[in-house]
C-alpha cells in the first residue's frame, strides 16, 4: 500500500489541515501518516486560536515516524514556527525525499494569519529547493515574489520567479481570466488549467487540492496528471459541499477513488 505523510495543523472541523489531508489520502486509497505542527481552535466561521506544538514534540514525531517508515510522498501544509521549517528541511535533506508537495499556507479562508513572522521567508529559502510541487494561491504567490498579480503576464512572471526559488513545478491556484477559474501549471512551460468558477465560500479547498496532488504522486502519477485529477477532485468536492455549521461549506472529500484511480497503481 502506498503511503503519504502530511505535516500540518489540526483543524477540529476536519474541513482543512491535517484531518482533511487524511480524508483525501484515504479517498485515493493511500495510507495517511500525519505529524501535527499546531493545534488550531476554529469552527466553520473562522479560526479563533493557534497553539503551536512544542519544538521537542514536533521534532520527535518526525524523527520517530520517519526512522521507521519511508512515505511515498509528503505534503507540507501549515507550519507556524520558524524552527519547524528548519527542522523539516534538515530531515527532508538527510532522507533525500523526492516527492515533496509544499502548500505555502499564509492565511485561513476566514482571514486569520496561520504563520509566525518570518516563517514564510524560511519556507521559501529552505523548503522550496527540496520541493517537487508547490501550490500557492494567487495571494501567496504575490507575497512570496513581491509581484502584484493583476493579469496573465503578472501570473507568468510570478511563476518564473517562484521556479527560480527551486521547486520543480509551480501551480498557482485561484486565478481568474474572463470569469473562469484558472490555475497556472509551470514546469518550464506554461499550462493553463481552466474550469468553471463555483460561487460560494468553502473551507479547505487549498488543503484538499495539495493533498490530492500528494496522494496521486504517491500513486506514481505524473505531476501534470496529478494536478489535473486533483483539480477535478476538488471541483466535485465543492459541488457536494456540506453545511454542517453556521459558516463556510465543508468539502465532500470522499470521492477520490473510482475515476481518479491512477493507471497501474493497483
Ligand atoms: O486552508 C489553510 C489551512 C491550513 N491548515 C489549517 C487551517 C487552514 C485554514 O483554516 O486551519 C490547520
Amino acid at each position: 500500500m502506498k503511503t503519504a505523510l502530511t505535516v500540518a495543523g489540526s483543524d477540529p472541523t476536519g474541513g482543512a489541515g491535517l484531518q482533511a489531508d487524511l480524508a483525501v489520502f484515504r479517498s485515493f486509497g493511500v495510507y495517511g501518516l500525519s505529524v501535527v505542527s499546531a493545534i488550531t481552535a476554529q469552527n466553520t466561521m473562522g479560526v479563533d486560536t493557534i497553539s503551536p506544538v512544542e519544538r521537542h514534540a514536533f521534532g520527535r514525531q518526525l524523527q520517530v515516524l520517519l526512522s521507521d517508515i519511508k512515505p511515498d510522498a509528503v505534503k507540507v501544509g501549515m507550519l507556524y514556527s520558524r524552527w519547524s521549517v528548519d527542522l523539516l528541511s534538515e530531515i527532508f535533506s538527510e532522507k533525500g525525499y523526492a516527492q515533496i508537495v509544499v502548500d505555502p499556507v499564509t492565511i485561513s479562508s476566514s482571514g486569520m494569519s496561520l504563520i509566525d513572522e518570518g516563517t514564510l521567508d524560511l519556507v521559501r529559502s529552505r523548503l522550496f529547493p527540496l520541493s517537487r510541487v508547490i501550490t500557492p494561491n494567487i495571494y501567496e504567490a504575490s507575497v512570496l515574489t513581491g509581484i502584484r498579480i493583476d493579469g496573465e503576464e503578472d501570473l507568468n512572471k510570478a511563476a518564473r520567479s517562484l521556479k527560480a526559488m527551486g521547486p520543480e513545478i509551480i501551480v498557482i491556484t485561484g486565478g481568474h481570466l474572463e470569469g473562469n477559474a484558472v490555475d497556472l501549471y509551470f514546469d518550464g512551460s506554461f499550462h493553463f488549467i481552466g474550469g468553471e468558477k463555483i460561487e460560494g465560500e468553502y473551507h479547505g479547498t487549498g488543503c484538499a487540492f495539495a493533498s490530492a496532488v500528494t496522494a496521486l504522486l504517491a500513486l506514481d502519477a505524473q505531476p501534470l496528471e496529478a494536478v489535473l485529477k486533483a483539480k477535478e477532485f476538488v471541483r466535485n468536492a465543492i459541488k457536494k459541499a456540506h453545511y454542517i455549521g453556521r459558516g463556510m461549506g465543508i468539502l465532500d472529500l470522499t470521492s477520490g477513488m473510482g475515476d481518479f484511480r491512477v493507471r497501474g497503481s493497483d
